[in-house]
């Protein structure tokens, strides 16, 4: 026959306690999921590895950045390597591939901690509603270099945005209006022709 004994009161309280503590972790991820908007990063598996990096306007401020890690920079599309530049109230759905080995990818001041693995994209979502510049830093040890790798996300007030993008729109296509001044420096162009017509 066997006795039933009673619970010694000091494992209740222990159950008890961890009990309840586990209570309230369960609670705050399901805080910080539904009312935060925390997420977890995932790995893409629709999206085949870029080489790379590119910006892909969405709606509204809400745009898509292809990154590529590699050695030693940061490749996300702008045209300033190594930085990307958004207006502020940008919401970035951010993918992120490797051109070589295994980089890092963290966010100072946001809560962003990713990996970019050869062969394999992964993919988060980040908020960037005040203005600053939040630098990107490779934790993952990829080499000699690798102390130097390191990026920048710039978010900027929307006007002081716009007039950059414009500036550089205009600095990239100088003949599009007749009134353009010609640019001071001269590049090397294999085919200058007089104005003998529009194309
Ligand atoms: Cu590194």
């Amino acid at each position: 026959m066997s006795t039933i004994k009673a619970m010694d009161p000091l494992e209740k309280i222990a159950i008890g306690l961890a009990l309840s503590m586990m209570t309230v972790f369960f609670s705050a991820v399901v805080f910080a999921s539904a009312g935060l908007g925390v997420g977890v990063p995932t790995c893409v598996t629709n999206l085949p590895p870029f080489a790379e990096g590119k910006i892909i306007r969405g709606s509204g401020k809400n745009i898509e950045v292809h990154a590529v890690a590699k050695m030693w920079m940061f490749d996300m599309g702008d045209a300033n390597i190594g930085e990307l530049r958004v207006p502020e109230g940008t919401e970035v759905n951010l993918y992120l591939a490797s051109g070589d080995v295994v980089h890092g990818f963290h966010i100072e001041g946001k809560n962003v901690n990713l990996m970019a693995v050869p062969g394999a994209v992964n993919n988060t979502k980040v908020m960037f509603d005040k203005i600053g510049e939040y630098k990107i830093v490779c934790h993952e040890y990829c080499g000699i270099q690798h102390q130097m790798m390191a990026g920048v996300i710039k978010v900027m007030p929307e006007a002081e945005y716009n007039k950059t993008m414009q500036e550089e729109q205009q600095q990239a296509q100088p003949q599009e209006t007749p009134q353009a001044q010609q640019p001071e420096k001269t590049q090397d162009k294999p085919q200058e022709k007089p104005n003998g017509g529009q194309q």
